[in-house]
């Protein structure tokens, strides 16, 4: 299994954790989506990572996609509760969770505009939606149930970085 990603991406950072965890091997291949001389959309028609290559007929890409693959090859640790109602709810933390990160994204690609091109305002809606976002997410963490909880569920794996020291990227 290939996974195309890099470092930076925190949705490439839930399929890693899933696949170190879940003791899937897998090659890292490292590329930015960002660049026109990028490769990503080689392999997804979307040009976003993270993409996963199981074979050369079969390729996933989103990671919400990808981790509902991963849970298909039914390897310990599960990411979702057995119970559907239960993994809908995880499935709305993770949703959450990324709502988060593409707020986050927006607003580094807004800063990376000419900084006459930028809008102030769109930031802070941005900035607001993650403000909201924490605060729900935190309120499931004091909770305990799917964040903090006695099992690892795929809810935790874009914020919870110390149950994942293993899995940091490398320094350079
Ligand atoms: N919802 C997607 C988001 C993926 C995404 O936005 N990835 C970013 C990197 S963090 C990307 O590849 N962006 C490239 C682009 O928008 O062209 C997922 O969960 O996989």
């Amino acid at each position: 299994m290939k996974l195309i990603g890099n470092y930076t991406s925190p949705f490439v950072r839930k399929i890693s954790v899933m696949l170190l965890e879940k003791g899937i091997t897998f090659e890292f291949i490292n590329e930015s989506p960002w660049h026109d001389s990028s490769r990503v959309k080689d392999y997804t028609p979307l040009g976003k990572v993270p993409a996963l290559i199981v074979d050369e007929h079969e390729t996933w890409y989103n990671s919400s996609i990808i981790a509902a693959f991963l849970e298909l090859q039914h390897q310990a640790p599960a990411f979702l509760p057995v119970d559907p109602r239960d993994q809908l709810e995880v499935r709305l933390l993770e949703t959450l969770a990324d709502g988060i990160c593409d707020s986050g994204l927006l607003i580094v690609r807004e800063l990376q505009k000419d900084p006459a091109q930028q809008s102030e305002s769109e930031m802070l809606r941005q900035r607001d939606k993650i403000r909201r976002g924490l605060d729900a997410l935190e309120a499931a963490a004091a909770e305990g149930k799917w964040l903090n909880g006695p099992d690892i569920t795929l809810a935790e794996t874009l914020f919870k970085r110390d149950s994942f020291a293993r899995t940091e990227p490398p320094a350079n």
